[in-house]
């Protein structure tokens, strides 16, 4: 008989619809545990992180604070961003903070077409869709590698440097991870993003690495495609796609056009992988902090529970995380929907709908 587990989980809803998407969750993987007859069960401590907390102590994070968290069987994150904070100072202090300290650098970034939410692509009505984007997620554009200066030039004076930064290791890491969850799916395809003819030497370098891991790959469909061109692939071919791999930047602006297409940014989910497991990694909707919808009970949930899915993974749980995608489907398949999928209901609504479909 196999033991009961408890995941200890680090829960951060830090900004905005953060906070309501993350009790959504915790409240959807509550049930689920509940539901194991005492099989798994979570064990959460939540952290009072972000802008709130910058505006009252000037951290975005305790100084102690990854020393906190590393002990975690994974984190669980909301949104990071508010007007009251610059977005660098946050972006940087928090979300960024955790996934460089935590080397989490693989952002897998899933793009599902669910039932009964439509699409702005026509293709979509009879054409099956489904890919996932690997984000590399610890160098490239976010490298934070620059400075800015001559500021004593006066008004209009001052200049900015932001480095990219592509090392081998780096390339290679991500792109054997894509490669790896390509053989795990129907269609074996790598899709690599580049910029090559533009940036010569980064770029260049990029692909260099993709030509050679590929060949170890041999059972492994594989194309290299300029980001401007895949940015129309994905809305006018996006049946050719099936592992997506891409630089820091490149990937998180794909992400967030292949969520569009499926309908919105707050079905979106993410998961933040140190796959060496030496730390925590970390889960969180795609989507930001959306201060126009927050604090309303209007916030799509379905992004973070499609992130909890992501951890049940992690966790060696995939009948769980099998679970909460089926609870997925049925909900918005009934439509219980969200506003910003064209729909009328509520968090909880959407929230209490999942829990009910979970015993399907
Ligand atoms: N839950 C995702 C989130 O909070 N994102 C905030 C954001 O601005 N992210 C930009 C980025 O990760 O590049």
């Amino acid at each position: 008989m196999t033991q009961p587990r408890t995941f200890r989980i680090a829960a951060i809803p830090a900004d905005g619809v953060g906070a309501e998407v993350v009790a959504a969750g915790r409240t959807v993987l509550d049930a689920l545990a509940e539901d194991s007859h005492g099989a798994f069960s979570f064990d959460w401590e939540e952290f009072p992180w972000g802008c709130d907390y910058y505006a009252k102590t000037g951290k975005m994070i305790d100084d102690d604070g990854l020393d906190r968290l590393k002990d975690f069987d994974a984190i669980y994150f909301g949104a990071v961003g508010w007007p009251n904070v610059p977005d660098h100072i946050s972006l940087w202090g928090l979300r960024l903070k955790i996934c460089q300290s935590f080397d989490q650098w693989a952002n897998i970034r899933p793009v599902h077409f669910l039932p009964g939410v439509q699409s702005p692509l026509r293709k979509a009505d009879d054409t099956e869709l489904d890919w996932v984007v690997v984000r590399e997620n610890s160098e490239g554009e976010y490298a934070g590698l620059g400075g800015r200066n001559l500021s004593g030039r006066g008004p209009g004076g001052e200049v900015a440097v932001q480095s990219a930064l592509f090392t081998e290791v780096g390339c290679e890491r991500i792109m054997r991870f894509a490669f790896d969850l390509a053989r795990t799916r129907a269609r074996r395809k790598v899709s690599s993003v580049t910029k090559s003819n533009a940036q010569q030497y980064g770029m260049v370098l990029w692909d260099d690495v993709f030509k050679r891991v590929a060949q170890d790959y041999p059972d492994v469909e594989t194309e290299s495609v300029l980001v401007d061109a895949m940015s129309a692939k994905f809305v006018l071919k996006p049946e050719d796609l099936s592992v997506v791999v891409a630089s820091n930047l490149n990937a998180d602006i794909l992400s967030d056009l292949g969520s569009a297409l499926a309908g919105s940014l707050g079905l979106a989910a993410s998961a933040n992988l140190n796959p060496e497991r030496r730390f925590p990694s970390m889960f969180e909707p795609v989507h930001g902090s959306a201060p126009d919808i927050a604090g309303q009970g209007l916030a799509n949930p379905i992004g973070a529970v499609g992130s909890a899915a992501l951890m049940l993974d992690h966790f060696g749980l995939p009948e769980q995380a099998a679970r909460l995608h089926k609870a997925i489907r049925a909900t918005t398949a009934a439509g219980i929907l969200t506003r910003d999928v064209g729909g009328t209901a509520t968090t909880e609504d959407v929230t209490k709908a999942l829990i009910a479909h979970l015993a399907d």
